[in-house]
Formats: C-alpha cells, sequence, structure tokens
C-alpha cells in the first residue's frame, strides 16, 4: 500500500476490512500482514500526547523514578533508561563487542567470555581468526527475584544467537558471567525463577538439532530434539536440562517455586513455515521442578557435555512435564501477579488463553486431562503477543496485527469463559506501530503498581524525521494510572528491543559510583601483578620482559599516565595493565593505542588490561580517549617498537 493512499484512509478504515472473527484465515494467508507492511504509515487520531504529559516529563537535573533496563536484540548490548523520561542513561555491553569500553577486547572482559566456552567454539573462533562471537541476539532481560520481587543484585538476559546466557552485576552495571549453553539451540525465553529466589534462570532452546549434533544424522529429523535449561544462578552454570517435545519459544515461573512454563509454537516439529502452522494447537509445557530436582538428585540423567539431561518428552510419560494444548503458534508467556494465572499470546489465535496454576498439580497427580486448567480463552484482537499486569487484576496485551493494546480484565474473562454475558475488554488504544512486548512498572513482581506501561513496537514508520531505509524501532511509554492509557512518549530505539523491565530506584541502593580496588573482575590481573612484583594499589611505572612477553603497568591519575613512554621489540605480545587511581565519581579515564585497534575504559579505582601484538616497528602515541581534565588532550604517551634485528 503506498504512503499517498494509506495517508487518505484512516486506520480504522484499513483495518475495518481485516478485523473480527473471521479475518484470521486472511491473516495467515497474507504476508504482508505478518510482518506488519499492511497497516502503512496512516495518520492516527486521537493519540496526541494529552493532559498527563506533565507527569512524564523529568526536568534537567531531576531524577528518574524508575530504572528501565531494555534488551536491545541483535546489538547485543543491555540498555538502562530513566522511567518516565525514556532518556538513555547506559549501555552495557554484553554479547557485543564495545568500541567504547574494550569490551571484547580487554583480558578482564575475555576471561568472563571464555570461561564457558565449548572447546568446538573455540576451534570455530580460532578458524575464523577470533576469539569471541563479537555478536548476540540479547530478547529477555529480567532483574533478580527475592520473594517474588526485583532484589536489586542481578540482571540475566539471553542470547539467541550464539545459544547463551548471561549475568550484569547491578552494584557496578557489568557483565560478570557469560555462559554457552551446551546441547540446546538458540536460547530464546528466559525468566529467573521468582520464588523463594532466582535460584535459576529459565531457558528455553528454541531451535530443534540432534541430541547430538554431530554432522551424523541431519537429515533425519526423528534425531531432532529442543531443551530446556535451569541455569544455577550462582555458579553460572547448567543445573539440569529437560529434553521436550516440539520446540520452545517464551517461559515464566511461578510465584511458589513450583513450575516453570514454556510457549512452543512448533509442536509439529516441522522445517518449514507451512510446517510449524500445520497443526490445529501447539502447546504449553509445564516443568515440575520439585519432580524434576528429585530426579537429579537421585542421578536418574544421562550426563551429556556436561549437563544433567532428563527426557521430558511425551513419550517417556515423564512426571517432568505435561503439555497443555494451546491454539496453534502461541508465543508470550506471563505469571500474573496474583499468583495465579499463566496468560499465553495466541499469536496466530485472536486469543489469550488463562491457565490457573492452582489447578496444575492435578496433571501430575491425578493425570487430570490437560486442557483442565484452561479457565479462560477471551478473544482479544489480531496478533496477541506478550501480557502484561496492573496488579488490580487486568491485563494489557499486545497486538501485533492490530498494533493495538487491549487492557482486559482476568475475572470477567473467566466469567464470560463459563457462560456469563459479559465482556472482558476494558480499552483499547493505538499503538505506533507492531507491538512485541510491553511491560507494567514491576508489572512481573508481586509489586505490580499499575503506573507506567512501555510498548516495544518494531515498526516507526512516520513517527520521526526519515533516517533512511533503516529505520528505528519506536518505545511508547503509556500513563496507566488514571482511566485511560495516556501516550506519553515515543522514544527511538536502534535494533531491536525486545523487551524491557522498570525498576523503582528505590530497589537500586547498591549501585556504585567508584570500583572497589579489591573487585572480582580484575583478580586474575591482580595475581599475575602480584607475581611481577607490582602493587596495584599504588603509583606503578613497570616493564617486565617474559621471553616474547611484555607486560606495562602503569597508573593514571588526571591528566596523565605514569608512564609518558615504553619501548617493545617488533612482534612482542604486548599486555598494557593500567590502574586508574582517581577515585572522584565519574572520572573515568580511557587507554587508546593509535592504528592498533586498542581502546578500553579505565573507571575510577579500577584495573583494565589489554593485550596486543606490536607488529611494526615505529612510534604510536597512545592517548586517554575518555575526557577527564582541561588537559585531557595532553593525556597521552609514545610507544616505541623497536625493529626486530636491530
Ligand atoms: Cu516476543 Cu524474543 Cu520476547 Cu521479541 S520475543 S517480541
Ligand atoms: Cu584521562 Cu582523558
Ligand atoms: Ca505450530
Amino acid at each position: 500500500m503506498s504512503e499517498g493512499i494509506s495517508t487518505k484512509i484512516t486506520r480504522r478504515g484499513i483495518l475495518g476490512a481485516t478485523a473480527g472473527g473471521a479475518a484470521l484465515a486472511g491473516v495467515l494467508g497474507g504476508r504482508a500482514a505478518l510482518t506488519g507492511g499492511a497497516i502503512g504509515a496512516a495518520t492516527l487520531a486521537g493519540t496526541s500526547p494529552a493532559s498527563a504529559a506533565g507527569e512524564a516529563s523529568v526536568a534537567p537535573g531531576q531524577l528518574d523514578e524508575y530504572y528501565g533496563f531494555w534488551s536491545s536484540g541483535q546489538t547485543g548490548e543491555l540498555r538502562i533508561l530513566g522511567v518516565p523520561s525514556m532518556r538513555e542513561l547506559m549501555r552495557v555491553p554484553v554479547f557485543n563487542r564495545c568500541s567504547a569500553t574494550g569490551w571484547g577486547q580487554t583480558n578482564e572482559s575475555l576471561r568472563i567470555h571464555q570461561r564457558t566456552m565449548s572447546e568446538k567454539t573455540k576451534n570455530y573462533l580460532a578458524a575464523n581468526g577470533k576469539k569471541i562471537h563479537d555478536n548476540g541476539d540479547l530478547h529477555h532481560v529480567h532483574m533478580s527475584y527475592t520473594e517474588g520481587k526485583y532484589d536489586g543484585q542481578y540482571l540475566f538476559m539471553n542470547d539467541k544467537a550464539n545459544t547463551r546466557v548471561a549475568r550484569v552485576r547491578c552494584d557496578v552495571m557489568k557483565c560478570d558471567a557469560i555462559l554457552e549453553v551446551p546441547n540446546a539451540k538458540a536460547i530464546h525465553g528466559m525468566r529467573p525463577q521468582k520464588w523463594p529466589r532466582s535460584n535459576y534462570i529459565f531457558c528455553n532452546g528454541e531451535d530443534e538439532a540432534p541430541l547430538v549434533n554431530d554432522g551424523k544424522t541431519m537429515a533425519d529429523v526423528s534425531t531432532y530434539v529442543n531443551i530446556f535449561s535451569a541455569v544455577d544462578t550462582d555458579k553460572f552454570e547448567v543445573a539440569w536440562q529437560v529434553i521436550v517435545s516440539g520446540n520452545l519459544d517464551n517461559c515464566d515461573a511461578d510465584y511458589e517455586g513450583k513450575w516453570a512454563f514454556s510457549t512452543s509454537y512448533n509442536s509439529e516439529m516441522g522445517m518449514n513455515l507451512a510446517d510449524m502452522t500445520a497443526s490445529e494447537m501447539d502447546h504449553v509445557v509445564v516443568f515440575n521442578i520439585a519432580e524434576i530436582e528429585k530426579a537429579v538428585a537421585a542421578g536418574q540423567f544421562q550426563e551429556l557435555n556436561g549437563a544433567k539431561v532428563l527426557d521430558g518428552r511425551k513419550e517417556a510419560n515423564s512426571q517432568f512435564t505435561r503439555y497443555i494444548p494451546i491454539a496453534n503458534n502461541p508465543h508470550g508467556c506471563n505469571m500474573a501477579p496474583d499468583k495465579k494465572h499463566l496468560c499465553i499470546g495466541g499469536k496466530l489465535s485472536p486469543t489469550v488463553t488463562v491457565i490457573d496454576v492452582t489447578k496444575l498439580d492435578a496433571l501430575f497427580t491425578d493425570n487430570a486431562e490437560p486442557r483442565s486448567a484452561v479457565v479462560a480463552e477471551p478473544e482479544l484482537g489480531l496478533g496477541p503477543l506478550h501480557n502484561a499486569f496492573d496488579g488490580q487484576g487486568n491485563v494489557y496485551t499486545s497486538l501485533f496485527l492490530d498494533s493495538q493494546v487491549v487492557k482486559w480484565n482476568i475475572d470477567k474473562a473467566i466469567a464470560a469463559f463459563n457462560g456469563e454475558q459479559v465482556d472482558p475488554i476494558i480499552e483499547k488504544f493505538d499503538v505506533h506501530y507492531q507491538p512485541g512486548h510491553l511491560k507494567t512498572s514491576h508489572g512481573e513482581t508481586l509489586e505490580a503498581d499499575g503506573k507506567w506501561l512501555t510498548v516495544l513496537c518494531k515498526f516507526s514508520k512516520d513517527r520521526y524525521l526519515n533516517v533512511g531505509p533503516l529505520k528505528p524501532e519506536n518505545d511508547q511509554l503509556f500513563d496507566i494510572s488514571g482511566d485511560k492509557a495516556v501516550l506519553v512518549h515515543d522514544g527511538p530505539n536502534f535494533a531491536e528491543p525486545h523487551d524491557a523491565i522498570a525498576v523503582h530506584a528505590s530497589k537500586m541502593s547498591n549501585i556504585r559510583s567508584v570500583w572497589d580496588r579489591q573487585d572480582p573482575m580484575w583478580a586474575e590481573t591482580r595475581k599475575q601483578a602480584e607475581a611481577d612484583g607490582v602493587n596495584l594499589d599504588d603509583y606503578q611505572d613497570t616493564v617486565i620482559r617474559d621471553g616474547d612477553k611484555v607486560r606495562i603497568y602503569m597508573s593514571s591519575q588526571a591528566p596523565s599516565f605514569s608512564l609518558e613512554e615504553f619501548t617493545v621489540k617488533e612482534g612482542d605480545e604486548v599486555t598494557v595493565i593500567i590502574t586508574n587511581l582517581d577515585d572522584i565519581d565519574d572520572l573515568t579515564h580511557g587507554f587508546t593505542v593509535g592504528n592498533h585497534g586498542v581502546a578500553m575504559e579505565i573507571g575510577p579505582q579500577a584495573t583494565s588490561s589489554v593485550t596486543f601484538t606490536a607488529a611494526q616497528p615505529g612510534v604510536y602515541w597512545y592517548y586517554c580517549q575518555w575526557f577527564c581534565h582541561a588537559l585531557h588532550m595532553e593525556m597521552r604517551g609514545r610507544m616505541f617498537v623497536e625493529p626486530r634485528d636491530a
């Protein structure tokens, strides 16, 4: 549809032709509709920022009430935004390589990257001249819980691209652990356990592959499996894995520590679109944590690549899993803070399926019919993906195809399911455009406060100045504290946030401004320094030669490095270790070596190190790349690389 036409037609008009119960066949048949192309850049009425806009504006110098933690999809980093201002406050590199901070290049970050890397991955990377994967697909970010509430300790996130999960420390906002999950393929859905605390993060393997993926049975789809993993959040290693029937998409956990749940859109185990959408029904897998832990403790597992693997497939008839049939190709999986209701987004079905988790015990103990746990299935609109809760019994569901959010009431949906003449829908409002995840403030915790709703839209189309064919995504913020949701902010965002949470600033009391000198981040570096007789806590300018390896120790204090020059030989492997002795808030230095592709951040009281080969003779300046002082430009020095045969 051309923009010229679409701007003359109201969006309602366009949708009028496709909305309604009979539209699903059209949705399935039309690729344009599935990709959002059908909506066009329509003019919208009734969504102008209204009276509540004042509440969302945070004046210069004023602090936001909430930290927003945003995923970034294919950019591979974690982002921190202020809510409600939607100001971007920080980017925390995790799975990506960061030019500013040296993440993915410093020795400290490489250790974190490589700690759990399989031999297979190491060999693959070495063959490609690399040490790490420098991309990631970070869909989901969630905070650690204690008794169903955010506890301000850690943030956890997944990398669908390279089958990894990671942990970020909230005290310094740096990643301190990355786990390459064995056996599984493409970790997508990921949620922490909510009760009694986040002992595990639950991780969904989305892609099917042979259990032993050695190339011998590639064409034989019957050897393919999908794997659900529980990762121990303290050790950051796999606690156990369960083989399932069908694939796994999104997941969540309950508020009693009994269950985990995963949606599957490919119960068919299809290898192409037609096969993946062939069935009437897919399913939600229910994992029985106690039964799984019992079997693990009793040694009833097979060990595969260091992981304890159980068989929870349908045909195994285990007590580990139950499969609840759900209309074909469901997506979102969200546990309500009423502790009782699990909401499953229908995606291809215009419904959300509500499961009463108090009815799940019967599925295991009495072999009750799996659908007996379904207590409501309201029809809400086209393309329901994710659900968010206001803590007052209401749900906000994103409608991808309708470019709307629908607010509805769980109790009313249950009453309607039981035959009462009630409409569970409270409100529908437009978003721009094609929403994926949506999140209410504290909505995935027992402290859901019903104040703010963020809607992460996949398309921005006409909302901003044109920046070329690649457009930003559009994150919208709604004030939901009143009777009606009020749009208060559009926030463009780069490729591609999938999910976000808002955490009240009062939860973040342990966040630091200056590093602790004894931080574990550089414990290994400190050990080497001790062996070299260098005290990292004091002024230092020491050059240690160790064969072809040279270690350069220096400290930084604005506006100078303790070493104005150092000399190495052509071909030496040079490690530069810098400790920032400044201990003032916000006094970060950096270290960049000219023409060497080397740069790193050194925060106040931090130690950072980087290793590179001095391949070419000559003079190379190094400089501080973090503006730190009126004489910041002068904060530089020379590296002399002597010719090897000189
Ligand atoms: Cu819906 Cu990866 Cu959470 Cu994206 S997933 S939207
Ligand atoms: Cu130190 Cu700029
Ligand atoms: Ca399917």
